[in-house]
């Protein structure tokens, strides 16, 4: 196998015990339209930075392992079509392979773990899609936040999904949920929904604390930071949920199946709101890059 390739700046905060903080790379490539994609890409690297903590993007290229990308690496990537969307089944065939992939959540944790990073901000996990009970589509996401000690800061899981069957499986597989400054969960591109988040926690180190407890009794498995997108960027939810329903209907219609579903709702969510849900998206991703690189510096004071 391989070495795996580390980029410049993260192989000299890795030499020096910097903060670090993991980043996927299916976003890019699955989640949102070039150039829009490359231009988050690049300032969610730039908030890491300026929090304090160095950024990590993830990928598969050519069958190499890829922790942190050159600026050359990451716009060939946010243009390139024939990208896998990789999670924990496929992840390794594709480097089998010697082909190139991007990291779902799933994958970014399995990889940032792997190289000791423990923080990883992201958009929306995964979860159980609505129709889950027929088609069992359930994220991978879910079972990996069991099994792989990585802090996962999101926005809450994506609202196209079924969030009680979401929130029950996370429960059912002992993931906590912890909602950053507020009673209930947020939901993506929605600052609040109305379902109360399992925990809440209010400052970063009681949510570094909480990861610390856990190594220290040994559980296996993450942790699931939920933190709301700003108000000045959120789409109500009684504004988006007509948009989710009318996409959703209209995948089931042309039978969009398995893993191309999540791509194709964003995309639609994208055209019908005229490029509004895109621009919350981005916000939020920012957000939960500067949430990230916290925690990351919390989890390194002792
Ligand atoms: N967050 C975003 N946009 C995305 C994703 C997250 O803002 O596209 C990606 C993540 O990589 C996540 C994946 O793991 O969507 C979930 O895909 P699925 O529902 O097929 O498991
Ligand atoms: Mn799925």
């Amino acid at each position: 196998m391989k070495p795996i390739k580390f980029s410049v700046e993260v192989k000299k905060a890795r030499s020096l015990g910097l903060p670090i903080v993991a980043l996927e790379s299916t976003i890019i490539t699955h989640g949102m339209p070039y150039p829009k994609n490359l231009e988050t890409a690049k300032i969610v690297e730039k908030t890491v930075r300026d929090n304090g903590a160095t950024p990590a993007t993830i990928a598969v290229i050519k069958g190499s392992i890829h922790i942190g990308l050159e600026s050359k690496q990451l716009e060939t990537l946010s243009q390139v079509k024939t990208a896998e969307k990789l999670s924990r089944s496929d992840l390794v065939t594709c480097l089998a392979k010697r082909q190139t992939g991007s990291t779902t959540v799933a994958a970014t944790m399995i990889l940032a773990n792997h190289v000791q990073i423990k923080v990883f901000a992201t958009g929306g996990i995964g979860g159980a899609h609505r129709g889950s009970e027929i088609d069992f589509d359930i994220s991978a996401d879910l079972y990996e936040l069991s099994k792989t000690p990585v802090n996962v800061v999101c926005a809450g899981p994506k609202a196209i999904l079924d969030i009680p069957k979401t929130l029950e499986i996370l429960e059912t597989l002992g993931v906590p949920v912890i909602t950053y400054g507020q009673n209930n969960l947020p939901g993506f591109w929605s600052k609040s929904l109305n379902i109360k988040s399992p925990s809440r926690m209010n400052s970063t180190t009681q949510i570094a604390e909480a990861f610390k407890i856990r190594q220290e009794l040994g559980l296996s498995g993450g942790q699931l930071i939920a933190n709301p997108i700003p108000s000045s960027k959120e789409i109500p939810w009684s504004e988006i949920s007509k948009v989710v329903a009318q996409s959703i209907s209209e995948s089931q219609e042309l039978k969009i199946k398995g893993k191309d579903v999540t791509p194709f709702l964003l995309n639609r969510i994208f055209e019908i709101t005229n490029g509004k849900s895109l621009e919350a998206n981005k916000a939020l991703i920012i957000n939960n890059a500067r949430l990230a690189a916290k925690i990351a510096i919390n989890l390194m004071e002792s």
